[in-house]
């Protein structure tokens, strides 16, 4: 089903028109209201007049997280704190959050993106949603919740955790759809088939998953464990929240951008130059309709590659394939690059482990050191327990090595460990753990 038939199939020269028209008041908007921006247009000379096409959109400079963190909380808003309805916050690693504001508009707008991409993904209004992204400053539970209500879909704001209420509220309320990171829903299935349950056997038939990166060997598993269609939903807060693009579950293939609200661009992160449609580099997304925090050429530090042509389900939006990782994210081993997401893709095809694992990273001496963490499943944890312990699990080990080095270029250090040994996560999963500073190994 498409949710707003006439945004989502618009021509491209409707679309460009529309764009163009959204950027300009987004240009003089910013340049009026916030400071930062009417500094910046003015160091490079250029004035919002000047935008008199899309293209010209690349003469404005970009923003990236740090100008968000220096002008902390309220410092980028664009309207008067009497319209802000609404704020939200990212947690960051170190320091201050990253704030974000919505006036009432805001909310609106967002709620029917997001009402578009649970269609997209194959919701359906008077069916039930069961929505485990957390509720809070997070913009996962409350962004999936206004559009689940805006498409007319029963909302159950169960947000992450108490795994087993989540299992008894899907087996009692039957909801058609479930959303959550793909981590915590790998998480619910499995203690559903400890409790003896099978997952396969509760109502639900789409999946909305999203949040953090994960690869198609993640979604066929999800898939066959729960006997759902899995789609791929990405955003962030400093763009809004979920829905900036999402999947149909027409066609799996590629995410359509909501681009009627953002424009996206992908450049390439070395030197700032955009790359040809296909190629990979970093999405750049400039939003078209907000008003209290809009956004210009923000840099999501997300690795991904757009696409134009038409989609089989009838939405002409451009698509963006998944997200192979964030850049801070990728590992450099001896020199070859690498996003934890490629690696998943290849270790959830060796069976006798569990689709859970984490890299650490270490200093040898002056050297980066690299190791991967998997965990065994307990029928084969059994299996090598009762016959020669080490052999098996040596062999483990070393298959594991052959298959990530075979694949993604790079030698990495395996530990194999018993079942439930890693961390099992209630929103977004942490894939690698950077030890570097702690640990320096001899
Ligand atoms: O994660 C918003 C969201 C909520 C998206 C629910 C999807 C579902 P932030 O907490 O600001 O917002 O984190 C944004 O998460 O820059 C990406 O690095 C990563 N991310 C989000 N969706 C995906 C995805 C929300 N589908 C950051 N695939 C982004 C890969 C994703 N990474």
């Amino acid at each position: 089903m498409i949710y707003n038939v006439k945004m989502e199939t618009l021509d491209a020269s409707q679309k460009e028109r529309i764009q163009l028209e959204r950027l300009q008041n987004t240009a003089n908007s910013v340049y009026a209201n916030v400071p930062f921006y009417k500094e910046k247009f003015d160091s490079l000379g250029v004035n919002p007049n000047e935008i008199q096409s899309l293209d010209d959109l690349r003469k404005l400079p970009f923003t990236v997280k740090q100008d968000l963190r220096d002008h902390y909380p309220f410092g980028l808003f664009a309207v008067d704190q009497s319209e802000v309805v609404r704020l939200h916050a990212s947690s960051g690693t170190s320091g201050k959050p990253t704030v974000v504001g919505y006036t009432r508009n805001d909310i609106n707008v967002w709620s029917e993106i997001v009402a578009r991409s649970i269609a997209a993904a194959g919701g359906e209004p008077s069916k039930v949603l069961h929505n485990a992204y957390g509720y809070g400053l997070f913009t996962g539970g409350l962004g999936l919740h206004y559009g689940s209500e805006r498409l007319g879909m029963a909302t159950v704001p169960i947000s992450g955790g108490n795994t087993s209420r989540q299992i008894l509220l899907i087996e009692d309320f039957q909801p058609q759809v479930i959303c959550g990171t793909p981590s915590y829903i790998l998480n619910i299935a499995e203690i559903m088939e400890k409790m003896g349950k099978n997952p396969t056997d509760t109502s639900l038939q789409y999946g909305i998953f999203g949040a953090e990166p994960w690869s198609e060997e993640m979604r066929q598993t999800l898939e066959s464990k729960l006997g759902i269609k899995a789609v791929d939903i990405y955003g962030l807060s400093e763009v809004m929240g979920p829905g900036v693009a999402i999947e149909c579950h027409e066609a799996q293939d590629g995410l359509h951008i909501a681009d009627d609200h953002f424009f996206v661009e992908v450049i390439d992160p070395e030197t700032g130059e955009p790359v040809s449609d296909g190629e990979y580099g970093e999405l750049v997304f400039t939003s078209l309709t907000k008003e209290a925090f809009p956004i210009i050429r923000y840099r999501t530090g997300d690795i991904a590659a757009i696409n134009r042509t038409k989609c089989q389900c009838g939405r002409t939006s451009v698509r963006m394939s998944r997200v192979k990782g964030r850049i801070d994210d990728m590992l450099i081993i001896r020199g070859v690059n690498v996003f934890p997401s490629e690696i998943e893709n290849y270790l959830l095809q060796v069976t006798e482990i569990m689709p859970h694992y984490q890299i650490q990273l270490m200093k040898k001496g002056t050297l980066d050191h690299v190791e991967l963490h998997v965990e065994v499943n307990g029928d084969h944890f059994k299996k090598c327990q009762e016959n020669l312990e080490h052999a098996e699990i040596y062999s483990l080990k070393e298959k594991i090595q052959h298959l990530i080095k075979s694949n993604c270029l790079v030698s990495i250090k395996v530990q194999v460990l018993g079942p439930n040994s890693i961390q099992r996560s209630e929103g977004k999963a942490v894939r690698v753990i950077d030890l570097r500073k702690e640990s320096v190994m001899q």
